[in-house]
């Protein structure tokens, strides 16, 4: 007998993905795999990359422009309508479908009407979506992760709730920009009538989830802890930061409710529009708790590093542990548990650079890193080729101890290991003993990069070959949530397995360049407080670990 099938939707910043499992007992296997892109499938909208011009901003007089960024609940709408068409129409037989769960880019806020609930419930089923949604948006645009225009409203929360380290404590973060408190706070203070019409601000992930089910949707904790509103402990809304933040904001803000809830069942409107089932929906939740479980880290210890544009390192945590220093996130994790997570933007940005500065190709590259010793022979460089988020440097520069920029081979260990060894000291905070290491992204393609992750970390590398981890995670939540409501839920372990790296792809590190590292690290840590003007010259630090 063919299997249940359970839907993952991620709506990320520049697109829509869909992921379909089939599962058989305990096995599970993706059967539909469809994307859309924004720009791309509905140019009317204007965005470029998933976010609308400048103009649509509305701080660009007072001198915010090209840091606010926001983008179109409504295109969001469209491209969930489209997708559900498509998958309506794929041929698969849905009847199966027992769940649907979601993934959305974190931190964007959606800003609702007090006629949204009438009109979500009363959706006409022979009307496109995205003109039924419009009426309910009390603010036609909804700020998303990349803006950076809230600094004034980050103090004030921070100052309310007494420090950045209280705010970190019980919320998870200090306060950031791009979270969906200051941004809310922004909304209420510079457009208070637009707020007073507001009656519900939802999260990019509950607005959708609120689509489907034709009513105003929880929010699971581990989006809601992006939003510096959250006691991630208790996970509820935390009254300090919920009245600092904006007047009446409680009423205004979701029921949190736990990753397997059960928001309720496919609206009317898509049964009767594209002929689905009335399949359950879960609570939605942010694309970072999301791909946790798409990349299978479902338990303490092994960790994942994305190697993109940015590269991050995140990982599940059995206790809610924070970043001292306050550039790590703590967010809780679909399991129950938590997830630690530490953003370096100085990722394929500074890669690309030395690679460029030197006429490298990709395979050059690999050749210079097979090619030069684990160490450098201590030579050093510290690569903020742009303003970096950990440690925090806003003017960007690059600094090399004991290694001259034209030594080409030197240069691109020097930046790898550099990267390496930041990722190892700056997630320390997580204090987990990492002993896997699941690597994603581009340059996760390359084979001598993810052997110097593992000789700096001591850990076993795998190769990640999940293309759409947020999409899939959300299917697998969806799996995850039918086996709660039915009574018998399956361990995480089991509904992860479909997301595990092939035992192939593992990369052991080598225990004596492990020690060389070992050995490094603190003097690396040496050459960042020295660069951001904190410590002595580490020079002769680096003369004694090149002659040993
Ligand atoms: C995390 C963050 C991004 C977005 C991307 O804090 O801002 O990873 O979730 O969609």
């Amino acid at each position: 007998m063919p299997g249940k099938l359970y839907l993952g939707l991620d709506s990320s910043t520049q697109s829509l993905t869909a992921m379909l499992i089939e599962v058989d007992g305990t096995n599970a296997r993706v059967v539909l795999d469809s994307s859309l892109l924004f720009d791309e499938t509905f140019p009317a909208y204007g965005t470029r990359h998933g976010v609308l011009p400048p103009a649509f901003a509305t701080g660009a007089s007072a001198g915010l422009r090209g840091i606010e960024a926001v983008s179109s609940p409504v295109m969001w709408a469209d491209a969930l309508d489209a997708m559900l068409g498509r998958i309506a129409a794929s041929g698969v037989d849905l009847t199966r479908l027992a769940a649907i769960a979601g993934s959305a880019q974190q931190h964007g806020s959606v800003y609702l009407n007090w006629d949204a609930g009438a009109r979500l419930a009363g959706l006409d089923p022979k009307q496109p979506l995205a003109p039924q949604v419009a009426p309910m948006l009390s603010r036609p645009v909804a700020p998303i992760w990349m803006d950076a225009s809230t600094s004034t409203q980050c103090a004030e929360i921070t100052a309310a709730v007494g420090g950045s380290a209280v705010l970190a404590r019980r919320t998870g973060s200090r306060a950031f920009e791009r979270f969906t408190g200051p941004q809310i706070r922004k909304f209420a203070t510079s457009d208070p009538d637009g707020y007073a019409a507001t009656e519900r601000i939802h999260l990019v992930s509950s607005f959708l989830a609120s689509l489907l089910v034709g009513a105003h949707a929880p929010i699971d904790p581990g989006d809601a802890s992006g939003a510096n509103l959250m006691d991630l402990k208790e996970r509820r809304w935390w009254p300090p930061a919920v009245e600092a933040t904006a007047p009446d904001l409680a009423g205004r803000l979701p029921a949190i409710a736990s990753s397997w809830t059960m928001a309720g069942p496919l609206s009317t409107y898509w049964q009767a529009r594209h002929g689905l089932p009335a399949a359950n929906v879960v609570v939605w939740s942010g694309d970072n708790p999301c791909s946790l479980i798409g990349v299978g880290l479902v338990r303490e210890g092994r960790v994942g590093i994305s190697l993109g544009t940015s590269d991050t390192i995140f990982g599940l945590m059995t206790e809610p542990r924070v970043d001292p220093s306050g550039t790590g996130h703590v967010f809780a994790a679909p399991t129950g548990d938590y997830m630690g997570l530490t953003c370096f933007s100085n990722g394929s940005l500074a890669r690309e650079a030395v690679q460029d500065a030197h006429g490298f190709t990709w395979s050059d590259f690999s050749r210079a890193l097979e090619m030069t010793p684990a160490g450098n022979q201590g030579r050093v460089l510290v690569p903020w080729f742009v303003p970096e988020i950990t440690p925090p440097v806003i003017e960007p520069k690059v600094h090399r101890y004991r290694l001259s920029p034209d030594e080409a081979a030197a240069n691109v260990r020097a930046v790898v290991e550099a990267q390496m060894m930041a990722m190892a000291i700056h997630s320390h905070w997580m204090s987990v003993t990492i002993d896997t290491i699941h690597a994603t992204g581009g340059a996760a393609a390359n084979t001598e990069i993810l052997q110097v992750m593992a000789d700096v970390f001591g850990a076993d590398v795998y190769r990640s070959t999940v293309a759409n981890s947020a999409a899939l995670g959300a299917a697998l939540r969806a799996w995850h949530a039918d086996t709660v409501a039915e009574g018998a839920p399956l361990a995480w372990n089991t509904i992860a397995a479909l997301a595990q790296p092939s035992a192939a792809s593992r990369i052991t590190p080598n225990p004596r360049r492990h020690a060389v590292y070992r050995e490094l690290i603190p003097i690396y840590e040496a050459c960042e407080a020295h660069a951001l003007g904190r410590g002595p010259d580490p020079t002769a630090a680096l003369e004694r670990f090149a002659r040993t």
